[in-house]
């Protein structure tokens, strides 16, 4: 099984874009294409749901040694066992999601700023979303933070840093060019005509594969 740290390209099936009934066949597509870390989002569906959800990803998940993540909902990532949890700046704290996920269940934290990301490390975040690196309609009111600040946030914390927000193929070379080591990719992907090969492509361009 892969960790954060042994991982470089973390997929996002968001139901903002795929209908439940494609999440299985999606996430077996961004698994095929090499996504080494893949997020159920559901931003508007209700818990029970999103637990089916997430039962259905799983096998498919842990066949490959892809972790799956669960946002927002860390009770529902207790619930199913998944092997990680992502929350927002609005989320609380990292100490109340541990409380409820246990020591083995990673958490990730969204960060939109170096201080943001500073605070996160300090709170004991295993890895962090920073971004958006551009605008995005997948997180419409957010304020893009631009390229400037991804070499700084490496220097800041140790932690694995997935640069996020209107990342695809062709904006790739400058964001790694502005010192990204991950990515995380929703849209780009899941809009994708060949969804499995868009992984690929993506995949080949990053640094290396971390292993396992
Ligand atoms: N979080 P796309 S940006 C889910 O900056 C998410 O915290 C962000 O989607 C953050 O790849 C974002 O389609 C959306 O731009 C990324």
């Amino acid at each position: 099984m892969r960790s954060p740290a042994s991982s470089c390209l973390y997929g996002i099936v968001d139901l903002g874009y795929v209908p439940p009934a494609d999440v299985p066949v999606m996430t077996r597509q961004l698994v095929a294409g090499g996504a080494d870390i893949l997020q159920l989002r559901a931003k508007k569906l209700r818990k029970p749901e999103i637990e089916k959800l997430a039962r259905a990803m799983l096998p498919v998940t842990r066949a490959a040694g892809v972790p799956l993540v669960i946002n927002d909902h860390a009770d529902v990532a207790a619930e199913v066992g998944s092997e990680g949890v992502h929350i927002g700046q609005d989320d609380g704290t990292l100490a109340a999601v541990r409380e409820i996920v246990g020591p083995r269940c990673f958490i990730g934290r969204s960060t939109h700023s170096l201080d943001q990301a500073e605070a996160a490390a300090a709170e004991g975040a295993d890895y962090i979303g920073f971004g958006p690196l551009h605008a995005t309609g997948t997180k419409p009111d957010y304020k893009p933070i631009g390229l400037a600040d991804i070499a700084e946030v490496h220097r800041r914390v140790s932690l694995p840093v997935f640069c996020i927000g209107g990342v695809n193929e062709a904006r790739l070379p400058e964001i790694l060019a502005a010192g990204a080591r991950r990515v995380a990719i929703v849209s780009a992907f899941l809009l994708a005509s060949d969804v499995s090969e868009q992984v690929r492509r993506v995949k080949r361009m990053l640094p290396s594969d971390r292993g396992t």
